[in-house]
């Protein structure tokens, strides 16, 4: 056995004492954050400059941070998408050395898949797919799918839905998008999932995704219309599900999970 693969073994023995929460968008990280009693950390450890905003807090017997990746410093508006969320969860790995990575927030869901406004979902694989490369193993690579953390107790007990999810720059859907999403098999739909679990994978820190629904792809709606209709309601929902994951993770090893 590898040392770090020993280092992960002990790790699964032990409760889970630090998760970090990482959050695209404000307005789904301020009912979490209010929740769990989480204060803005002014000297957060990042470079200077950048606009990633970090919450700290103790909730339960477990430490948690909240990472978002703050208003675009040119436009103002919240930095979503795959390359903020990266960055980001790599910095906060890097700072905060957690036990496991909660990556959360809103996402489009397919009817046809069974998906309505305000379900909250776990998300069992993760994929991208708004990279296409028609190479041999390039294609793999861009598609880029992980698993999230095996979580059987926690899907058995809680009442989430289960699905896969595929990540994208976009809001919208291309017709190759719509295409890959199904190839991915996807329930779920949002902007950062994937780059969360490429940085979790890189650095070998265990991650989950709970993801509400804001629209349904599938329907008769446009996504931006819906999701911004939806995005209040849905964050409360969301926020409802977070805590629910985490009051199951507190006092438990990453092997009863
Ligand atoms: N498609 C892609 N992303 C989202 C979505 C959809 N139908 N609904 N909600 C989202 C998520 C993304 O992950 C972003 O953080 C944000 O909400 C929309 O910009």
């Amino acid at each position: 056995m590898a040392p770090e693969d020993a280092m992960v073994a002990g790790a699964e023995k032990r409760p889970v004492s630090s998760v970090l929460l990482v959050i695209a968008m404000q307005t789904e990280a301020l009912p979490v954050v209010q929740k769990l009693s989480l204060t803005e950390v002014a000297d957060s450890g990042f470079p200077k400059g950048v606009p990633w905003v970090r919450y700290h807090g103790f909730y339960k017997d477990l430490e948690i941070n909240l990472v978002w990746p703050g208003k675009d410093q040119t436009l103002g508006v919240d930095s979503v998408g795959t390359v903020p969320a990266s960055l980001v969860t790599y910095a906060a790995i890097q700072a905060l050395q957690p036990d496991l990575i909660i990556n959360a927030g809103t996402a489009g869901g397919f009817k046809e898949k069974g998906a309505c406004i305000g379900d909250v979902y776990l998300a069992t694989d993760v994929a991208y797919h708004d990279r296409r490369i028609p190479i041999p193993v390039f294609d793999l690579y861009g598609v880029g799918c992980r698993l999230a953390c095996s979580t059987p107790s926690l899907q058995k007990e809680l009442d989430l839905k289960v699905g896969k999810l595929s990540t994208g720059n976009s809001l919208d859907m291309s017709p190759q998008d719509e295409s890959s999403i199904i190839a991915n098999d996807a329930t779920v739909k949002d902007m950062e999932g994937a780059a969360v679990a490429y940085v979790a994978d890189l650095l070998k820190v265990p991650a989950i995704f709970v993801k509400a629904v804001t629209d349904i792809i599938d329907g008769e709606k446009p996504s931006a219309e819906e999701f911004m209709q939806n995005l209040i309601a849905v964050t409360a929902a969301l926020e409802q599900g977070i805590t629910k994951v985490i009051d199951f993770i507190n006092g438990k090893c990453l092997c009863d999970l």
